[in-house]
């Protein structure tokens, strides 16, 4: 594929800049005005002039002191310019062809560094690498100035980012909305073997990406009361007078497509006060009034909340969702009366996705902005809204199903819980209808829950509100609709269907793996780059060893990239030449990051008792961050980083075991980290996680599995076959029996002695200078607990890692199994996902971008 790009036009001379005395190196790349355009070109000499420029006029730096972090902004403005171009062409486009739109409603987008990608999805990447040579710049050393927007938690909000990719590659007409957070996701430092948290200040050098639409605002009304009156005709209409009113602002980041035109929009709201400035409350003397007022406004988006923090306050978290929702809705409203579309039209033109139940007050929202503020009757009102909206579920963990006070939403929300009230009696009737006498099922799905204290279940108002609901893997929807959804799934049938996640090609292989990308290109061409199913016209490959052994010189040349790395940000060297087992992905009980450790230990423990023993040399990699407030999840970080220490410490032991904790796992470093991994520990309690994707993004990069039964990875090993994925464990139904037996850890413990010596050594201060109470809540909690039965898998996992270490002992076999991951993991892209989610539930077909 080729970018449809016009030649370059002629400049027109009252435009061109006059010659910059600062400019010393364009002479030597025989810059001729007439050659450049410095806000398109797409040439090496037309990308060296704009970053110049940008240098000169957006910057105000000289070259000679201009620093790598210069060059970086420079270079993001001028790839910007090339966005821009495209995102005006496409804007039109869309708007000419009154097209339908995918609005993906997500809290969370976790883009990652945005330069690099920018430049794969150009098709620039050499160009700007020669440009920045020219300039006397390492574009690498560039590329890691990027501070990435952080603004999500981990799989749910990269999710996001990997769509709006995929939807804009498709071309696909879409946009992001979401919130501008000014502190992402907090960056992590171990001191002392602890998590430490930092606020991550992401947009402290200024953030080239985001073009501020001042123009673009609405208002959003918080807390008050409603007035209910009937006007003179017998118009019963409902007046809702808010306590405060604050305003949301657009910002908007290009999302540009791989190899095409189309130049989508993520939209980030962020938070001010109505007026920055109240002169009234200034000049009565109530100034700091007027101040206090503002900074409390403009918190509702200052931070995004860690996810699975118990301590977490609530309210604000409302604020910030009810916020971003209604400044999206009210947009598209707008843009439907810019186009003189009626707002019965609404569902013909937003196909609007609730991206878990964080925006699904969104339900209510669009009742409220059509029946009181556009007079639609509710039943038409209904209609629209349900045909409006669809809903993916990401989890079956019952403290992650939001559900709010019925107290708190109403002090905030009075005039949506009237409409969920009236949504409410409505459903329940028609449950009724459908099922005579059934009460306890009525309670069950009632949209108020009564259990305890009251409250709002806001999953169950995102199915009711919604045409199609969804899980994120055949186990998950098949689970979800079994479980936590059953009664609706009941109700509904037709509405429930399942889309497997998928992750972007072009970042996670592309982009990570700059080696594979060649070696593909040249074994393929690029076409794999937009259909991964390509990638099986590779497999005959596995066969061939010199092809296996330029693969594991591949895999070796990124390991050492990550030893690199890892040396410098962890303070351990690793071999290249050892296994890589790798743990990457937010550190929770369920994903049993301990069961790991307890591996690990075993190992420690049989090289302690028999010195002699022949066992692979394996580098034990871990990175992710914790909830603040999630004590267990940072006491597994503890015992991780005390393992680690005396591990790598002991001589003994040491030449056949490390292991390392990568601080602050991001997107840019996971970029580095996929590409080198042998072995993908995927070792979730059965049942627990929804999907996952890093398990795709290391089976790509020929990574091996270790997993359970588990969200995707039953996908996985049935895209790769059983014999080249390592399975253990409980499946989903026999964990759920286990706890329905009443499981007893303790029973584990006592049939399995070198269990017991592990968890002994554990305890006895081994790993922590004979402190004997520091990990006593973690052994106690697995002896005594075991919520996520890691105990009754630890034997059969050990035992499967047991299989692991013959299989390495022969690479060639390794590195067959190794290629046929990658080439069978075609059906793990995005494209694929996103395909599925426009053609099935959105109904958004393809629409070209031509650059005339
Ligand atoms: C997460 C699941 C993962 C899944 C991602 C993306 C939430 C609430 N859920 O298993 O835990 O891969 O969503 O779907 O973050």
């Amino acid at each position: 594929m080729s970018l449809d790009t016009a030649p370059d036009p002629a400049p027109d001379p009252a435009l061109d800049p006059a010659p910059d005395p600062t400019r010393t190196t364009t002479d030597t790349v025989g810059l001729r005005p007439a050659d450049v355009d410095m806000r398109t070109g797409m040439t090496a000499v037309a990308l060296q002039q704009a970053v110049q420029d940008h240098l000169h006029y957006s910057l105000g730096r000289l070259p000679l002191g201009a620093s790598a972090h210069d060059y970086y902004m420079a270079l993001a403005f001028a790839v910007r310019d090339r966005l821009q171009h495209r995102w005006m062409y496409t804007s039109q486009t869309y708007f000419d062809l009154n097209t339908k739109v995918a609005c993906y409603l997500s809290a969370e987008f976790l883009l990652g560094p945005q330069l690099g990608n920018n430049l794969v999805n150009l098709g620039i990447e050499s160009v700007a690498r020669t440009a920045m040579a020219e300039l006397g710049q390492d574009l690498e050393e560039v590329l890691w100035c990027e501070e990435e927007p952080g603004l999500g938690n981990g799989g749910l909000g990269r999710l996001a980012a990997c769509y709006l990719d995929s939807l804009a590659t498709l071309q696909r007409p879409a946009i992001g909305y979401g919130i501008r957070y000014e502190f992402g996701i907090f960056d992590q430092e171990i001191r002392d073997g602890w998590q430490v948290e930092l606020t991550d200040k992401w947009l402290r050098g200024g953030n080239p990406w985001e073009i501020a639409k001042p123009e673009i605002y609405y208002y959003v009304s918080l807390g008050g009361h409603t007035e209910h009156q009937c006007d003179e005709l017998g118009h019963y209409w409902v007046r809702w007078i808010p306590h405060q009113v604050v305003k949301g602002t657009a910002f908007d980041t290009p999302i540009q497509g791989y190899a095409v035109n189309n130049c989508n929009t993520l939209r980030l709201w962020s938070a001010e006060a109505v007026e920055s400035f109240d002169f009234q409350a200034f000049n009565t003397g109530d100034y700091y009034q007027a101040v206090a007022d503002k900074m409390r406004s403009e918190t509702i988006t200052k931070v995004l909340y860690p996810n699975d923090d118990p301590t977490v306050g609530k309210q604000l978290r409302l604020i910030q969702q009810y916020f971003f929702v209604s400044c999206s809705l009210q947009d598209m409203l707008h843009l439907l009366d810019y186009e003189g579309e009626p707002v019965r039209r609404f569902a013909e033109r937003c196909a609007v996705q609730l991206n878990d139940t964080h925006p699904s007050i969104a339900v209510a929202e669009l009742m409220r902005l059509l029946v009181d503020e556009r007079y639609v009757g509710w039943d038409e009102a209904w209609d629209i809204t349900r045909a409006t909206f669809g809903y993916t579920n990401h989890t079956l963990m019952p403290e992650a199903f939001e559900a709010w006070p019925l107290p708190l939403f109403q002090q905030i929300l009075p005039r949506h819980l009237e409409i969920i009230y009236e949504i409410n009696a409505r459903f329940l009737a028609e449950v009724r209808a459908r099922f005579p006498g059934d009460e306890a099922r009525l309670a069950r799905m009632s949209l108020i829950g009564e259990k305890g204290a009251k409250h709002v279940r806001m999953a169950h108002l995102a199915v009711v509100g919604s045409h199609a609901v969804n899980g994120v893997s055949a186990l998950h929807s098949k689970l979800l609709t079994a479980s936590a959804l059953k009664d609706f799934h009941d109700l509904w049938p037709e509405r429930f269907s399942n889309k497997t996640n998928g992750v972007t090609p072009r970042r996670f292989l592309a982009l990570a793996n700059p080696g594979l990308r060649a070696l593909l290109d040249r074994t393929l061409g690029d076409g794999w780059v937009v259909d991964l199913e390509e990638l099986r016209r590779l497999e005959p490959f596995a066969d061939d060893a010199g092809f296996r052994s330029e693969w594991r010189a591949l895999k070796l040349a990124n390991k050492q990239r990550l030893v690199d790395y890892i040396h410098t940000h962890a303070g351990v060297e690793l071999d290249p030449g050892w296994m890589f087992d790798t743990q990457v992905k937010r550190i929770h009980e369920y994903k049993r990051q301990h069961l790991n450790v307890l591996h690990i230990v075993t190992l420690y423990h049989r090289l302690k008792q028999n010195p002699a023993l022949e066992i692979a040399p394996r580098a034990f990699i871990f990175g992710g961050k914790a909830a603040p407030g999630y004590a267990m999840a940072k006491l597994i970080i503890r015992l991780i980083t005390a393992v680690a220490q005396t591990i790598n410490g002991d001589p003994q032991v040491n030449t056949r075991l490390r292991v390392v904790f990568v601080p602050n796992f991001n997107v840019q470093n996971a970029q580095l980290i996929y590409p080198a991994v042998d072995l993908s520990e995927q070792i979730s309690t059965a049942g627990h996680e929804a999907s996952g994707t890093g398990n795709m993004k290391f089976m790509l990069n020929g990574a091996l599995t270790i997993g359970t039964l588990d969200g995707a990875n039953v996908e996985i090993r049935e895209a790769v076959g059983a014999e080249n994925f390592f399975l253990f464990g409980l499946t989903a139904a026999e964990v759920e029996r286990a706890r329905y037996e009443g499981y007893r850890p303790m029973h584990q413990v006592e049939s399995n002695a070198e269990l017991r010596a592990v968890l002994e050594l554990i305890g006895s201060g081994r790993f922590s200078h004979g402190d004997t109470e520091v990990f006593r809540p973690l052994v106690d909690n697995l002896i005594h607990s075991d919520p996520f039965l890691v105990l009754a898998d630890y034997a059969d996992y050990v035992a499967c890692q047991e299989r692991i270490d013959a299989v390495w002992q022969d690479p060639e076999r390794w590195t067959r199994m190794s290629i046929l991951n990658t080439v069978r993991g075609g059906k793990f892209s995005s494209d694929r996902a996103i395909r599925e989610y426009c053609d099935e539930l959105w109904n958004v077909p393809p629409v070209q971008i031509r650059l005339d």
